[in-house]
């Protein structure tokens, strides 16, 4: 499949004009809450019960068909590499505290077109596992690098500048990402997202549903703490349908 393709017209200057944290849409925060039933399923390639978590089991029927991980999709000697290319162009940024829509906390993040051969090849590897063949995809990769103490507070990405679809490999450190319904707040799961997955949320689960990377303090899986270290996502987008 063509890596992604230019993004056309208008709507490539309203991209451009839009940094990534004017695209996110914040639906406000959910509190950290103990999950009731453990209920858990399989996703990618470790066993039952370690992935998800859900607040009920008929949760899992709405979010399977547009939940994918993947894990050790990246493999270390490959996130040594996207590290050592990306390292360099963080460090000369400050982490931020926040900012107009408060999603993000301690945080810094680019946008990169052009990668190495090697880089490049993993990315391409992200997209023909994420989206479908021809779908158009957004040139510009996210970049976002969380400190430690950073988090990502609940929001749905802005329909008018992402698609259906969000694919994030993870890199440095294993994270809890929580999905809560808009509709129902009663209604949320847990990922474990270990370090070097691909997650793909597509579908219901991008539009209907809020995630949120949580705190080092609230990163619990199903009782045990998942330490949050500094995490930094690549993350590629398709492009909103016209
Ligand atoms: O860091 C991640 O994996 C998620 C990023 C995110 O929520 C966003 O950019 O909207």
């Amino acid at each position: 499949m063509a890596a992604a393709s230019a993004v056309p017209g208008c709507l490539g200057n309203m991209w451009l004009l839009a940094r990534p944290r004017y695209r996110r849409l914040c639906w406000g925060l959910f509190p950290p809450r103990v999950l009731q039933w453990g209920y858990h399923r399989c996703f990618g390639s470790l066993p039952p019960e370690t992935l998800i978590s859900a607040s009920c089991p008929s949760l899992l029927s709405q979010l399977s068909p547009g939940l994918t991980v993947l894990n050790d999709f990246v493999s270390q000697a490959e996130e040594s590499v996207l590290f050592g290319e990306l390292e360099p162009v963080l460090k000369r940024k400050r982490y931020e505290n926040g900012h107009w829509d408060e999603a993000i906390h301690g945080f810094r993040e680019t946008e990169r077109l052009s990668w190495s051969p090697e880089n490049s090849a993993v990315l391409q590897r992200v997209r023909e596992k994420a989206f479908p063949p021809g779908e158009e995809q957004l040139s510009l990769v996210h970049v976002l690098d969380l400190k430690k103490e950073g988090y990502i507070k609940a929001h749905v990405d802005s329909v008018k500048f992402c698609g259906s679809t969000i694919a994030g490999i993870c890199l440095l450190s294993s994270s809890i990402m929580r999905l809560v319904s808009v509709n129902n707040s009663e209604e949320r799961a847990d990922l474990l997202l270990p370090r070097r997955c691909l997650y793909v949320l597509s579908g219901n689960i991008r539009y209907n549903f809020t995630h949120e990377i949580l705190r080092d303090e609230e990163s619990f899986f199903n009782g045990v703490h998942i330490q949050r270290e500094r995490r930094i996502s690549i993350i590629c987008r398709n492009l909103p349908a016209s």
